[in-house]
């Protein structure tokens, strides 16, 4: 089905072919939305490029790491340019200082607590900002959140705080940019094996716990949320925004 036929959509937050954001843009670009992509720093310029090419329709990429406000610029200036509106934005970024994720939150330096806040909250704020004036058709921007903005998960620490943050943000575009038909929302997935993912202690047994405990007793699929990341940027979610939907299978439903 071509529901996003005609649209063009931002995408950051792709690192490689295991990241929620490739998941959200390849079911974006199979509804039919034209798409551009960002990537943060050489490292994953070249595997960005080529997953972006996979699409077949060339679509651009560009470098954006979201700590930078000219890089922020330089991104939004170049879509002006060679597409002049937009529709859709994903942001699928999340960064706390390692350390910040092992031992206690009471331990949060002042410092980790503003790198994780600065670039897994304040980021979608500065980047809400400069795709609004783009956005003359109406638009549906997509953050990715997580479980642990609500609830204690022991070791997520600072980035449960600044997932907190994140929601609250989300509430608070959706109200700004409502009269402009700019709709605002997070995706809360369960837990995915992603880069960020990986080497996270007990990363495991979160997994197994989501099929053990669960109401469908498994794991979300990339597959799932790029369903839902579809469903939300649609027509179809068109008077749904500031709200955050759980994919988790269910989990955020259980009291124990
Ligand atoms: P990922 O590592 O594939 O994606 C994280 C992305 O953040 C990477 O592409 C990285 O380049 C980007 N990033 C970090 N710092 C940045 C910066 N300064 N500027 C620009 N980009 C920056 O992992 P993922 O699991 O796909 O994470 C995507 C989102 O999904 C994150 O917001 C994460 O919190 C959220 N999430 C993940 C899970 C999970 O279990 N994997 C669950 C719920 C929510
Ligand atoms: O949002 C995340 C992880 C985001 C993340 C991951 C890393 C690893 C590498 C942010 N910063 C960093 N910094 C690094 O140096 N998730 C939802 C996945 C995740 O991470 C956890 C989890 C889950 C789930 C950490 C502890 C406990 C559970």
């Amino acid at each position: 089905m071509s529901h996003l036929a005609g649209k063009t959509g931002l995408v950051f937050g792709v690192a490689n072919r295991r990241s929620i954001a490739w998941a959200i843009a390849q079911a974006w670009a199979a509804a039919g939305a034209s798409l551009v992509f960002t990537y943060q720093g050489e490292r994953v310029k070249a595997s960005v490029a080529e997953l972006a090419a996979s699409l077949g329709s060339d679509p651009e990429v560009l470098p954006c790491d979201v700590t930078r406000d000219e890089e922020i610029a330089a991104v939004f200036s170049a879509v002006a340019q060679r597409h002049g509106r937009l529709h859709l934005m994903l942001h699928s970024i999340a960064f706390a200082p390692r350390e910040a994720l092992e031992g206690e939150f009471l331990n949060t330096t002042r410092e980790a607590f503003r790198i994780a806040h600065d670039i897994s909250a304040y980021s979608l704020v500065a980047l809400a900002r400069a795709a609004a004036p783009l956005m003359t058709e109406g638009g549906s921007i997509l953050g990715l959140s997580y479980y642990g903005a609500e609830k204690v998960v022991p070791h997520y620490n600072v980035m449960g705080v600044a997932k907190a943050s994140l929601e609250a943000c989300t509430r608070y575009l959706a109200y700004d940019l409502g009269p402009r038909r700019i709709r605002v929302n997070c995706l809360s997935a369960g837990p995915v094996n992603t880069l960020a993912a990986r080497g996270i202690a007990g990363f495991t047994d979160m997994l197994r716990q989501y099929e053990a405990k669960s109401p469908l007793r498994r794991n979300v699929t990339l597959d799932e949320l790029g369903a839902t990341g579809t469903f939300l940027a649609s027509d179809g979610a068109a008077a749904i925004t500031g709200q955050v939907i759980y994919v988790d299978c269910g989990y955020q439903i259980m009291g124990m």
